[in-house]
């Protein structure tokens, strides 16, 4: 954070933000549901996953390499962020070794505490090393997107820095076990550990990492992750709670049932994706301080396992069941009666009527979000009922609801004021309004 904060003018990748779909790159956090893989809850977006669906996958914009000057932009602007922090003689000091940047600007301590280097091409092994060695109390990275870093680069880093506790790197597909298990054996502290998208990784790394104190971890879409690796991994960490996990082909119900078996602590859970089905699922009741579960686009899941979860796990605050046909107005009326702690309910391209927005209403007095995206029989009637009935709803997703007329959705705008209800024509509109508020006004000039 404090890094970030002092550099915002650092040359960034901004066009890097997470596409927001049902098979989107893993992204942080399992606190956001929504059918995008953890994004933001800024309302727009969440129903483009059924249709991305359809294609398998989308893709992540990839970042532009910089030009060659912006490797001296980038150091420069750093610098001068840095330099309107310290005194004048450390000024004079800097600026007089103006190639020296990386070894002279970071006199404080705090100041390389938490580094995010995300998305930063001109970052390479050279560059953490440097910092490994001039820094020991790095305890947070984040290397994100930096394909300059290697393996060496990590072990280097780790080997200095004991006290690291947080370490991101998505979509390093250049590391291998030998980062992981470097972290693993020189940072004991180390709890969070988010690799999503390293499709070298394998169960050679979890077996080491399982002889940590890890409390969040992120294997999405590390393909050569198996079971062998999890049933380690869970056996070594009884502290874990988050999982998440994506896309792992080779992660089966075995890896369920020996999470939920041997880290009782878990709350945060996913398994987007993954050759998962009820058998292993089922042990999840298990988990008595469950609060969000991701279950889109598991293999089989059937509603008898899901209504089981939701009467067990007690906590349950999120629950995503996106992407499945199993899913029915049954089994939501079931989840809205039993499911006391339930905010948030993800029910994209799921087997549902009427029948089960108008459940919700009436029997569940908690449930805050709604996303129906994609469930094409939902009709005027739902959308309405469930916005007079419910005392709890803030959020009805209605994404490509094809049924419910925007006239309805209009007049449901204006009398239930506290509800945002998501449609095409509504994000839209809302889309439009920030702008406007941000100084943005319409190109009217017609010389086209
Ligand atoms: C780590 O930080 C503490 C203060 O928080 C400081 O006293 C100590 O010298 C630092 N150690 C290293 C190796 O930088
Ligand atoms: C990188 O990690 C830091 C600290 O964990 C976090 O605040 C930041 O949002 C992360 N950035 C990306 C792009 O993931
Ligand atoms: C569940 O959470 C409660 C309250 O935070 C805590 O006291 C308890 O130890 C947790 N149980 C497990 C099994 O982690
Ligand atoms: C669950 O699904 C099965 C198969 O689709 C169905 O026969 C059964 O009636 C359903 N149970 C409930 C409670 O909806
Ligand atoms: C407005 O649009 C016209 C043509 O579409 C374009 O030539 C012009 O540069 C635009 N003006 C601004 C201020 O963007
Ligand atoms: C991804 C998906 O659709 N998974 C399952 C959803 O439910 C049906 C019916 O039980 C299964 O056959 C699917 O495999």
């Amino acid at each position: 954070q404090v890094c970030k904060r002092k550099c915002t003018e650092v040359q960034r990748c901004t066009p890097c933000k997470q596409p927001r779909c049902a098979f989107a790159a893993p992204s942080e956090g399992l606190e956001h549901g929504g059918v995008g893989a953890g994004g933001g809850g800024d309302g727009g977006g969440r129903g483009e996953a059924a249709s991305n669906s359809e294609t398998g996958h989308c893709h992540h914009p990839v970042c532009p390499i910089p030009s060659s000057s912006s490797s001296e932009n980038f150091v420069a602007s750093l610098g001068l962020q840095v330099l309107s922090h310290l005194t004048v003689k450390e000024r004079c000091l800097c600026a007089s070794l103006v190639c020296k940047y990386w070894r002279d600007l970071c006199l404080d301590f705090q100041f390389w505490k938490q580094i995010d280097l995300s998305g930063l091409q001109q970052v390479n092994d050279d560059l953490l090393v440097k910092i490994a060695s001039r820094r020991q109390n790095v305890t947070e990275i984040n290397i994100s997107d930096c394909r300059g870093v290697h393996d060496h680069g990590v072990t280097s880093l780790a080997s200095h820095c004991p006290g690291l506790q947080k370490y991101t790197a998505y979509r390093c597909k250049q590391l291998g076990d030998i980062s992981v298990v470097a972290l693993a054996t020189h940072c004991p502290l180390l709890v969070k550990v988010h690799v999503g998208n390293q499709d070298k990784l394998t169960d050679g790394a979890l077996k080491k990492v399982s002889k940590s104190h890890l409390r969040d971890i992120h294997l999405g879409q590390c393909y050569g992750i198996t079971d062998e690796g999890m049933v380690a991994l869970a056996r070594g960490c009884p502290k874990l709670q988050r999982l998440y996990l994506q896309e792992n082909k080779m992660v089966t119900d075995q890896s369920v049932r020996a999470v939920a078996e041997h880290c009782p602590e878990l709350q945060f859970v996913g398994f987007m994706g993954c050759p998962v089905t009820s058998q292993g699922v089922i042990h999840l009741t298990a988990l008595q301080n469950l609060t969000v579960l991701d279950l889109r686009h598991i293999s089989e899941l059937n509603n008898e396992t899901v209504m089981e979860v939701v009467r067990k796990c007690r906590k349950l605050s999120s629950l995503n069941l996106c992407l499945n046909w199993s899913i029915n107005d049954r089994c939501v009326e079931i989840i809205a009666k039993e499911g006391r702690s339930l905010k948030e309910l993800y029910l994209v391209s799921c087997k549902i009527t009427d029948h089960a927005l108008i459940a919700i209403g009436q029997y569940s007095s908690t449930i805050e979000t709604v996303d129906a995206g994609w469930c094409k029989d939902i009709t005027d009637q739902g959308a309405t009922q469930i916005a007079q009935s419910s005392k709890s709803l803030r959020y009805l997703g209605l994404m490509r609801c094809d049924k419910v007329n925007e006239e309805t959705v209009e007049r449901l705008v204006v009398q239930y004021p506290h509800i945002v209800f998501s449609t095409v024509m509504q994000d839209c509109k809302r889309t439009l309004e920030r702008a406007y508020q941000m100084g943005w006004s319409p190109n009217t000039s017609n010389s086209s």
